[in-house]
């Protein structure tokens, strides 16, 4: 049988998990590993809560709310009318179903396990063969700087429904935190890396500001393929557009390209933009990137397989 590629993305939430998941419709043919941002990550009513590798493990078993973008499909809302009547904050919203995740999680992690262990747990109970790995098992957390002052990551994301402008980003604990050496391992030997069409500021940095994970991957031997998260000048979700605005990077691809070339030096190989910014292609180059087009817009399962494909025929991976 033919050997499988390994591919490895990095990954935040809603972008990062249809890219996987366009990986992991391929099947056998890829040995996907996805690095998942932990900078999200917070504690409410005693329990520890991953939203990017939760958003991730639940596309990837199939459960995913796709309107939303994060928690569970179906969900119902008991529990969250309950922590009302006990006078509960409920601004961020956990779902009867996406609490199992959390007590489970929160269970083990008190019994002493690893992030990194206990989300392999998680993923095999689901049925999620893809290796999902936490950036690292050691705590980083995201605040973002308003007018207001600086701000948890959840309160600037959802409780103030990302409306301020975005002035500083940093990440507490970053300088001590590691990668696992299973991202190391990963990384080293995969024969494709990804970055996926996350949030450059608060999705993708988390995870490259890590000690040890950018040399990794600019010495690993696989190429770097990175995806635009905006398309025509707007973030297909969130806030990235505007954040690129108020950080002072043009919310383009091309401002993409720029960010990239410019924070982490010929770190990616090529960049992926949509057909829609194909005039951009030029100025990518000029700034040392391989642009590539390609639909970008990956909605459905189909056109996340596609974009999969694509990127392993770039790479030089795939069926020409
Ligand atoms: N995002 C919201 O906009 N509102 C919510 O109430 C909310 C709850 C929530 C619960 C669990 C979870 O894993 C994610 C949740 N998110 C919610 C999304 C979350 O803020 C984002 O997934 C990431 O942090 C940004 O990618």
């Amino acid at each position: 049988m033919k050997s499988s590629t390994s591919v490895v993305v990095l990954a935040g939430g809603y972008g990062g998990a249809r890219m996987a998941h366009g990986f992991a419709l391929l099947g056998d043919e890829v040995e996907l590993t996805v690095i998942g941002n932990t900078g999200d990550d917070l504690e409410l009513h005693g329990l520890y809560i991953s939203p990017d590798l939760d958003t991730v493990m639940y596309t990837l078993a199939g459960m995913a709310n796709a309107e939303t973008g994060w928690g569970v499909r179906d969900e119902t809302w008991s529990a969250a009318a309950m922590l009302e009547s006990y006078g509960e904050p409920t601004w961020f919203r956990l779902g009867d179903r996406d609490l199992a995740t959390h007590i489970v999680r929160s269970a083990q992690l008190a019994a002493g396990d690893r992030l990194t262990d206990v989300t392999r747990d998680l993923c095999r109970a689901l049925d999620v063969d893809t290796a999902l790995l936490p950036m690292t098992d050691d705590p980083v957390r995201t605040k973002v700087r308003t007018k207001d002052g600086w701000l948890d990551f959840q309160d600037y994301f959802v409780r103030r429904h990302h409306q301020d402008d975005v002035e500083e980003v940093r990440f507490d604990g970053i300088e001590t935190a590691r990668p696992s050496q299973e991202v190391l391992a990963a990384v080293e030997s995969a024969n494709l890396i990804v970055v996926a069409p996350s949030n450059p500021y608060v999705s993708v940095a988390p995870i490259l500001s890590l000690g040890g994970i950018l040399d990794a991957v600019l010495s690993a031997s696989a190429p770097t393929i990175a995806i635009s998260p905006i398309v025509g000048g707007a973030a297909l979700r969130g806030p990235a557009a505007q954040m690129m605005s108020s950080l002072g990077t043009e919310p383009s691809a091309l401002g993409i390209a720029a960010h990239y070339a410019g924070r982490w030096p010929n770190m990616v190989g090529t960049l992926v933009i949509d057909e829609a910014d194909a005039a951009q292609a030029d100025a990518i180059t000029a700034l040392g990137m391989e642009p590539a087009t390609a639909g970008i817009v990956i909605a459905t399962d189909e056109q996340q397989r596609r974009l999969a494909r694509e990127l392993l025929r770039i790479a030089g991976l795939g069926p020409t």
